[in-house]
């Protein structure tokens, strides 16, 4: 059975179910992966030592003692480096030192919970007397929603049951103040409750926490929520002005934004309600087409965090939070399993790549919390410190960190599918991956080198297909059968393969990673007049540190039309892709020689400018 974060029930409505067993054994993924379980992973509880997130869990379970940090949702941070570390010892049993924080998280987390499930040490320490009453700001659904989510996780990974003991008295207890009819009539100001509520009814079978997702989504929209939290959005800000039903696009705070349609389309996989189904196509097709940087990143404004107008994406004062990457990752990953459209996997692959990655540093211990497409010369930091385009070790809010481990330990469950029919690969990364009743091996350098060796190793003795995703970046392709013939049947976005496998039949495709100029979508004025450089996946971005000296960084122009190369460092920034172009200083008209790293890498070296929009010669 898959370890994933999501594990559909078997009557579930949708196109395509996920892996039931995946590995990434080796290349690009498995190195970001083995930093994420040797680094990141195993810090995490210094950290949250140090920040004081576990003194809140000891306050609330010893009754003494006072609340550490200046948000109410500090308990979340526990929940998601708890949920990273249970994926992570899906891979890792073996770990005594990992299995022992968890088990100590875990205990902490227990020693904490209130007699009647209460669980959120803000609430517990700081302010027992306002306990549900500030839904908008009081992240207690939100946090609740983590928990579930880390002990979904755990005892998926483990088999064990005590955390997934405290989450299901947690939720009982809303059931009973918030559920249907009950004391409360309300919805959370930060959705997550309802994707992790969906998920545990996947876990346990209890229907009673899928109708309550339900119920949280169609309350959400009825004016239930504070209007005046953000001057400008109003309820927009968490989703709570229109009903969901309704919505016609993304709009307020990105990350609240997403989790919610991650959620809306787990119930229409498991209710198979169409009107749902229809809302989240329509507003992912929305934001894709008018509020989605190049490099995948969403949420462009700083103020609210949140989604701007149509096209309104400014390189510079990009906000593009790591957390709405992730969450798009995985509101798109729910989308493609329902629809299977390979468009949703196309942005899951640019997101990754680029608007995700780019949130952790290549040291592993180093962050971005929002991700700019530009930093000039001139940069002058941002007025908090968390917020600048600079890493830095943690944030005073620590969303981020906590949510790359968690997507990068369960980043197998992302890469392939399977249905009635076959094997689906969405992702390519060298691994073993088991679906629709077959196993395959993926041999391949992506996203350097585009050549991928599919081996089956199992299948149905009878017609089977394998099915590979054809990434939107790429034009031009090669496929190779076992008997040398061309597969016959090319979709929108998949190469489908039916025949009748053997195992050791290996089944070879090209994909040319060739670099290339992107011009901008021309209402996006920002960035009119600019151009690109991409390579496959990649988002390629010049780096003041690479360029020629005694030119200033905001006088380089590259004409398009400008002649690109490419090489394969493996020195430079963990072993990447460089590409190199002819750009001209501007005025002047000299030709200058560019050098352009993938985004991904960005602000790994020393501090300076960067650029992702090249003004063109
Ligand atoms: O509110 C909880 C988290 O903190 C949000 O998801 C992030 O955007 C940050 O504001
Ligand atoms: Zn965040």
């Amino acid at each position: 059975m898959s370890t994933g974060p999501i594990r559909l029930t078997p009557g579930a409505h949708t196109a395509l179910r996920p892996a039931t067993a995946a590995r990434i054994t080796d290349g690009f993924w498995a190195a970001r992966r083995a930093t994420n379980a040797d680094v990141s992973i195993p810090q995490g509880p210094a950290r949250l030592e140090a920040a004081g997130n576990l003194d809140n869990l000891r306050a609330a379970a010893d009754g003494k003692g006072s609340f550490t940090g200046d948000f109410p949702f500090q308990d979340s941070d526990v929940h998601k480096w708890l949920e990273a570390a249970s994926w992570q010892l899906a891979d890792r049993s073996d770990d005594p030192e990992l299995a022992a924080h968890v088990d100590e998280l875990t205990a902490l987390l227990a020693a904490a919970q209130d007699t009647d499930g209460y669980l959120q040490t803000y609430y517990q320490v700081a302010r027992p007397d306002r306990r549900w009453q500030e839904l908008g700001w009081g992240h207690e659904l939100y946090c609740a929603g983590h928990l579930i989510q880390a002990a979904v996780a755990h005892h998926r990974a483990t088999g064990r049951r005590e955390l997934l003991d405290v989450a299901e008295r947690f939720a009982d207890h809303i059931d009973s103040v918030l559920g249907p009819g009950k004391r409360i009539d309300g919805v959370c100001g930060h959705p997550e409750i309802e994707t992790a509520l969906v998920e545990l009814y996947r876990e346990t079978g209890e229907r009673r926490w899928l109708e309550l997702a339900g119920h949280f989504v169609d309350r959400r929209g009825h004016g239930l929520l504070d209007a005046d939290v953000n001057p400008h959005l109003g309820r927009a800000y968490w989703q709570d002005h229109i009903p969901v039903r309704e919505a016609t696009t993304v709009s307020g705070h990105a990350v609240r934004q997403l989790y919610l349609l991650a959620g809306v389309a787990d119930l229409a996989a498991e209710t198979g309600d169409r009107e749902l189904y229809a809302v989240a196509e329509r507003l992912w097709d929305v934001m894709v087409a008018t509020k989605t940087y190049l490099t995948g990143g969403v949420g462009a404004r700083h103020e609210g965090e949140s989604f701007g107008e149509p096209y309104e994406l400014p390189p510079d004062r990009a906000y593009a939070e790591t957390c709405a990457a992730i969450a798009s990752i995985q509101w798109s990953w729910r989308m493609a399993l329902l629809t299977g459209d390979a468009k949703y996997s196309d942005l899951v692959e640019h997101t990754l790549y680029n608007g995700f990655l780019a949130g952790v540093g290549l040291d592993g211990d180093s962050w971005l919390y929002v991700n700019p497409l530009q930093v000039r010369e001139e940069y002058e930091g941002a007025y908090e410190p968390d917020k600048a385009a600079r890493r830095t070790p943690w944030f005073r809010c620590a969303c981020c960190p906590p949510n790359v481990m968690r997507l990068l330990a369960s980043l197998p469950h992302y890469m392939a599918s399977g249905d009635a029919e076959g094997l689906q690969l969405h992702q390519y990364a060298t691994g073993v991956y088991e679906a629709g009743g077959g196993r395959v091996r993926v041999e391949t350098g992506y996203p350097w080198d585009g050549r991928i060796v599919v081996t089956v190793e199992e299948a149905p003795d009878a017609d089977w297909t394998l099915s590979l995703r054809i990434p939107s970046w790429c034009t031009d392709f090669t496929a190779t059968a076992p008997d040398g013939e061309a597969p016959a049947e090319t979709l929108p976005g998949w190469l489908r393969v039916r025949r009748r496998w053997s195992p050791g039949d290996t089944f070879t495709l090209g994909l040319e990673p060739d670099a290339r100029l992107t011009r901008p979508d021309p209402y996006v004025d920002a960035v009119r007049g600019c151009v690109a450089i991409e390579r496959g996946p990649l988002v390629h971005c010049l780096e003041g540190v690479d360029q020629p000296p005694g030119i200033r960084f905001e006088d380089l122009t590259l004409p398009y039309g400008s002649h690109l190369s490419v090489r394969y460092d493996p020195e430079l920034l963990g072993g990447i892709g460089v590409v190199t172009a002819d750009g001209l200083r501007r005025g002047g008209g000299d030709a200058v020689p560019l050098t352009a790293v993938p985004y991904y890498a960005w602000a790994n070296r020393q501090e300076g400018p960067m650029r992702v929009w090249i003004p063109e010669g």
